[in-house]
């Protein structure tokens, strides 16, 4: 096979009707507009072109790939045309073919020996069949956004879809480029959750993003090539690139240490985290007061016009799906991308989220909109997300004797979503994709109120991760609402020791009778424990 090993990168499909206006400072004749653009994104830091034209005869798309060429030759930058065969053999150029074009393998049967050929997939079924007729160089996978760019676009899979392909593709030497509605304030979260985990351990990564708009719209195209490459290629920064790294391993002694200073700070109030809750309403009054009880400010906020200027100034975003509403789902929707742009940590509670297909499809979306750097959740609840029915939900309480094996529950699911997972029952577990640590503290009082699960949850935001960015390099520090590392999972450890300790100590005072003077004393406890009660009294081992 002679056909040239190419940088996927930076893949830009072009889109003349999405041009701006040529700017007055351009001298050159009004119809080659379009090719000056092109040659400001190729200097930007385009790697691969694809003249894709939807609506024109054979004759001007001939002509535009023509010229195109010409260009992309001097940047020494391969060419690809979409859907025509007849012209991609005429210009000895690159070929792209989508699923209701030519197919894949007659296209193979003219394309010369050293072209290259490129075939979009929606599912995995799709991804299957690539695989196995085996002349495909690479993949387009997409919608992996809602995008204005295409008609008849194929149902949106987002980032976790995106996901699903690349696992199926695995360790093939075929290359993979994610397309529909790539823009710089989406890429962050597609590289965080779009790596596929390996059953030969490691991680399939995309080898490149598509675009369309982000370029062919740009009024200066030089500009936004140049932030899309540097966003592609400084994924080597984001700690889930590279998840089998041995980065700082923690034992649980450090995480105690961990929890104990994190307390103190707040005790002292050198650190008070503003933490915004997107919550239910059982549990908002009580959320809020153990919020505050720790030493942290909650602002309680469901509107969706207030959650992107929030973003800017909270320490860490609380999502809880419980009495969730359509408004509520957008809403946080909304918060979790602004909290991702802005770096900003996200908590997700997905409560109930095995109880109804709604539940599933809601986390399932938000999970699509926004990466998450921990996911709270009881057996059943983190059940439901691993895709497991060993442990059954009933509404939101999970039922039975748990899993069988919940550390490598756990463990796997963190490892799928490159997240903290923390589930809490009478045993915690807490695992970052590599390690899990089990948490035995608590008290059975803590079954008999509602809500004391979305408590758990409200106590990780109050050590939020942001307290170990001075401890962590600049570099990660720019994708602290992304990263993947220590500092969320001394978070998830610091929240569950700190309530659960707190639960033993309410648990033994004289005056709890019941699970209301027991919920009242929860939230004392909260405001009355200190750096010592937590050293002496957590137990958490990693197993
Ligand atoms: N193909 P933008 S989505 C050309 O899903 C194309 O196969 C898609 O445009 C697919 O970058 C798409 O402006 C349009 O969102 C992408
Ligand atoms: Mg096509």
């Amino acid at each position: 096979m002679s056909r040239p090993r190419i940088d996927y990168s930076l893949y830009y499909v072009t889109g003349r009707s999405l041009l701006p206006p040529a700017p007055t400072s351009y001298t050159g004749p009004p119809g080659d507009w379009y090719l000056a653009h092109l040659e400001q994104a190729l200097a930007g830091g385009v790697t691969v072109v694809q003249v894709r034209e939807k609506d024109v005869d054979g004759g001007e798309f001939y002509e535009v790939a023509r010229r195109s060429k010409e260009v992309c030759d001097r940047y020494n930058v391969p060419l690809f045309v979409n859907d025509r065969l007849d012209i991609a053999c005429l210009l000895k150029c690159h070929l792209h073919v989508g699923q209701s074009d030519l197919p894949a393998r007659l296209a193979r049967q003219l394309l010369g020996p050293d072209a290259l050929l490129g075939v979009s997939v929606n599912t995995v079924d799709e991804m299957r069949l690539v695989l196995d007729e085996g002349v495909a160089d690479y993949v387009g996978i997409g919608p992996c956004f809602g995008t204005q760019t295409k008609k008849n676009l194929n149902p949106i899979m987002g980032p976790r879809g995106v996901r699903a392909i690349l696992e199926v593709l695995g360790d093939s030497e075929v290359k993979a480029v994610v397309i529909g509605g790539i823009t710089p304030s989406t890429i962050p979260n597609v590289l965080a959750q779009t790596p596929a985990p390996l059953a030969s351990g490691g991680y399939r990564h995309l080898d490149g993003l598509a675009v369309v708009s982000s370029i062919s719209a740009a009024h200066d195209p030089f500009t936004a090539a140049t932030e899309l490459r540097a966003l592609f290629l400084g994924r080597k920064m984001l700690p889930s690139w590279n998840l089998n790294a041995s980065t700082a391993a923690l034992d649980e002694q450090q995480l105690v240490r961990n929890a104990v200073d994190m307390l103190k700070l707040l005790r002292e109030g050198a650190h008070k985290p503003l933490v915004h809750h997107i919550t239910n309403q059982v549990v908002m009054n009580d959320t809020a007061n153990l919020t505050l009880a720790f030493g942290a400010s909650p602002i309680m906020s469901s509107s969706p016009d207030e959650a992107p200027h929030l973003s800017t100034l909270i320490s860490c975003l609380l999502l809880n799906l419980g009495t969730i509403t359509e408004q509520q789902i957008a809403s946080q929707k909304i918060a979790g991308e602004a909290a991702n742009r802005n770096q900003k940590p996200v908590v997700f509670d997905p409560v109930g989220v095995g109880a109804t297909e709604y539940r599933k499809k809601s986390a399932s979306d938000l999970l699509n909109a926004c990466h998450v750097s921990i996911i709270k959740g009881n057996a059943g609840e983190v059940g439901a997300l691993a895709g497991l029915s060993e442990v059954q939900a009933r509404g939101v309480d999970s039922v039975g004797a748990g899993f069988k094996d919940p550390a490598s529950v756990v463990r796997t699911l963190a490892a799928r979503e490159k997240l903290v997972v923390a589930m809490s029952g009478k045993v915690d577990y807490v695992s970052d994709g590599r390690d899990v640590f089990a948490i035995e503290n608590g008290s059975e009082w803590q079954e008999s109120i509602t809500g004391s699960g979305c408590m758990a949850s409200a106590c990780v935001p109050c050590f939020p991760a942001s307290l170990s960015l001075s401890l962590c390099s600049t570099a990660v520090a720019l994708f602290a609402g992304l990263r993947h590392e220590s500092g969320s999972l001394s978070a998830a450890v610091a929240g569950l020791v700190a309530i659960n300790v707190a639960a033993e100590l309410a648990a033994e005072r004289a005056d709890v009778q019941g699970p209301n003077t027991f919920r009242a004393a929860l939230i004392d406890e909260c405001f009355r424990i200190t750096p010592d009660d937590l050293a002496r009294r957590a137990k958490v081992k990693k197993l």
